[in-house]
């Protein structure tokens, strides 16, 4: 089959189904018609620098700036998948199977899992590429001088409900023998995209997933069923799941060998493995970059998130952080979610830099991009060099700077 031409086909498809939302946008995006922000939403990678492995993959960002609330619309969830390619799969013949070190190996259908005790949950899935230093200042189309737009930086991270079955209902039922302590889910698309994770962490709150927003899952987001890891980074909630093995110790998969870690040249050139859990994390969503300001009244919004557990409050600075003042929490507050804040403004027309910084139930600070830098045992000064280094797991605050005519523009690695 020409995957080419089908993959050209489907994203003509999802440009249509997408031109209305994209038409609807607020805050216009300098020098652009809604089409060619249509064109926008869905297109696949933005200019990488520094990319240094080639695979199959589709990738959709969430247009963080264009809608309201917590709860990302289904069809604009962002979509990473390692295949040029759906799985086509029939939900009434898929299984999921539970076997490894257990004493009854299981299998699943569709039938059998919607008829166990379930949960609805609200979760963010958060790419461990979101926010990566690559896409900062990466040079856009629609904006030469300003950067890539917040969809294209940040919008691999979105939220929904999510409802299921508790891995540890499964688990159970098929009974875990006491040498089991990771597990291996696998999903079946054409890669095996598969992940490994600790036996505690599935026990504690993770859950199979069927539905979002009240709906069966997305193709997109792994129909009929995908693993939901709260919290913690997107590949641990392996779509299309078809085989679950407990195992006595971790799996470095093909994935996570060759993605999802990041080598670092302090440490002789080893990686550091096993990125788990999502810091603490906030951004205002709008106004942002590639937006135009006007003068008087402007409500900066935005959300903030955290894999502990629940934000506790969110600051606002519009001076480049030379002062703060806590912004007011919108709606729910749920915990490993979106949490909206906002923020009354007033812009006289001056030069400003704004950004948020959330602090996490556990106590946890956002961090600053030289704290991050520090933590992660860089220097600022590598962020300049000419091929921006890697990093995964990127929590860093993020400014907006504001110029006199109005434009704003990423200010993270200036
Ligand atoms: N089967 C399967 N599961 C997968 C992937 C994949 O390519 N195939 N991608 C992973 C990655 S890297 C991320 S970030 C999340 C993205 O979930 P989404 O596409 O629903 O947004 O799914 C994870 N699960
Ligand atoms: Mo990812």
């Amino acid at each position: 089959m020409d995957s080419k031409g089908s993959d050209r086909r489907r994203f003509l498809t999802q440009t249509a189904a997408l031109a209305g939302v994209a038409a609807g946008a607020g805050l216009a995006v300098k020098g652009s018609s809604a089409q060619a922000q249509a064109q926008q939403h869905v297109h696949t990678e933005p200019p990488r620098r520094g990319a240094r492995y080639s695979i199959d993959h589709m990738t959709h960002y969430t247009p963080l700036q264009d809608y309201a609330g917590i709860i990302t619309p289904a069809r604009l969830h962002f979509m990473q998948q390692h295949s040029s390619e759906f799985p086509e799969i029939d939900a009434d013949q898929h299984r999921l199977t539970i076997h490894g070190l257990v004493d009854r190996p299981l299998s699943f259908s569709m039938e059998d899992l919607k008829r166990l005790p379930s949960v609805s949950r609200v979760h963010f899935v958060e790419c461990h590429a979101n926010s990566s230093p690559a896409s900062h200042n990466a040079q856009s189309s629609q904006n030469p001088n300003l950067g890539l737009p917040v969809q294209y930086i940040h919008g691999m991270a979105s939220c929904s409900e999510w409802s299921g079955v508790p891995l540890s209902v499964l688990l159970n039922e098929a009974g875990l023998k006491k040498e089991g302590t990771w597990l291996v889910m696998e999903g079946g698309d054409a890669g095996k995209f598969s992940h490994t994770l600790p036996l505690a962490k599935a026990l504690d709150d993770c859950f199979v997933a069927y539905g979002q927003n009240g709906d069966p899952l997305r193709v997109e987001q792994g129909y009929p069923i995908r693993a939901i890891v709260p919290g913690w980074e997107g590949p641990h909630n392996v779509k299309y799941l078809k085989h679950i093995k407990v195992v006595d110790q971790p799996y470095n998969t093909w994935n996570e060998s060759m993605n999802h870690s990041v080598s670092r040249p302090d440490l002789g050139g080893k990686a550091r493995w096993y990125h788990f859990q999502w810091g603490p994390k906030s951004l205002i969503t709008r106004p942002s970059g590639g937006m135009e300001m006007r003068k008087g009244y402007v409500q900066i919004t935005g959300l903030a998130w955290s894999g502990a557990g629940r934000v506790s409050k969110v600051d606002v600075s519009v001076d480049g952080g030379k002062t703060w003042k806590e912004a007011k929490i919108d709606g729910p507050v749920h915990s490993k979610a979106h949490t909206r804040f906002n923020f009354d403004w007033e812009w006289t027309g001056q030069e400003a830099t704004i950004m948020s910084r959330t602090t996490d139930e556990t106590g946890d600070v956002q961090p600053s991009l030289a704290e991050l830098t520090e933590h992660w045992g860089m220097k600022l000064a590598d962020w300049h060099e000419k091929e921006r280094p890697r990093a995964i797991h990127m929590n860093a605050i993020q400014p907006w700077k504001i110029a006199r005519d109005g434009s704003i523009s990423d200010a993270m690695f200036i």
